[in-house]
């Protein structure tokens, strides 16, 4: 058993290893399944909560639950309403917020939304991330590259939007 968590830990990527989105990249204009993935606690610590801020430009999103996990949503209204696959929208999620677990930190997990992805060819959305461990660690996931840093120590979970 330890010889193949040795070999599957030499196997993974850094990248992998932090918050992502799988797929990375969507169409534009499209209703689209995003897993947040989750490949370790704090520094050893279980994971107890991961909360995603939506980037502007997303109208709506919509958390699967996830047994032993409470799932919170925070809102912002709209400054003009949008029209939405049942009418007109009036505020968008800006928050999601799963609580529960643990998860322990040697184990991998996935936290799922449904969005609609935003008209926005051709851009990168971020959404910065904070995970919550026991004991009080907690790690954000919330830099962008920069000119002098292309691949930040925490760099924000990102989602490319492709041609529709
Ligand atoms: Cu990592």
């Amino acid at each position: 058993m330890k010889r193949i968590l040795t070999l599957l830990l030499a196997l993974a990527t850094p990248a992998a290893a932090h918050v992502t989105i799988a797929p990375p990249e969507v169409p534009a204009n499209s209703y689209a399944r995003l897993a947040f993935r989750v490949g370790h606690g704090c520094a050893g610590a279980a994971t107890i909560a991961i909360e995603v801020a939506l980037p502007e430009g997303i109208t709506m999103a919509r958390p699967m639950p996830k047994p032993g996990w409470e799932i919170a949503i925070e809102t912002r209204p709209l400054p003009r309403p949008v029209s939405g696959g049942h009418g007109l929208v009036r505020e968008a999620p800006s928050g999601i917020a799963w609580r529960g677990g643990p998860l322990p930190d040697a184990h991998y997990e996935e936290f799922v939304l449904l969005i609609r992805a935003p008209d926005m060819a051709g851009a990168t959305l971020s959404f910065p991330v904070m995970q919550r461990c026991e004991g009080g660690a907690q790690h954000a996931w919330i830099e962008l590259p920069t000119a002098e840093q292309s691949r930040p120590r925490s760099p924000a979970a990102t989602l490319r939007l492709g041609a529709r």
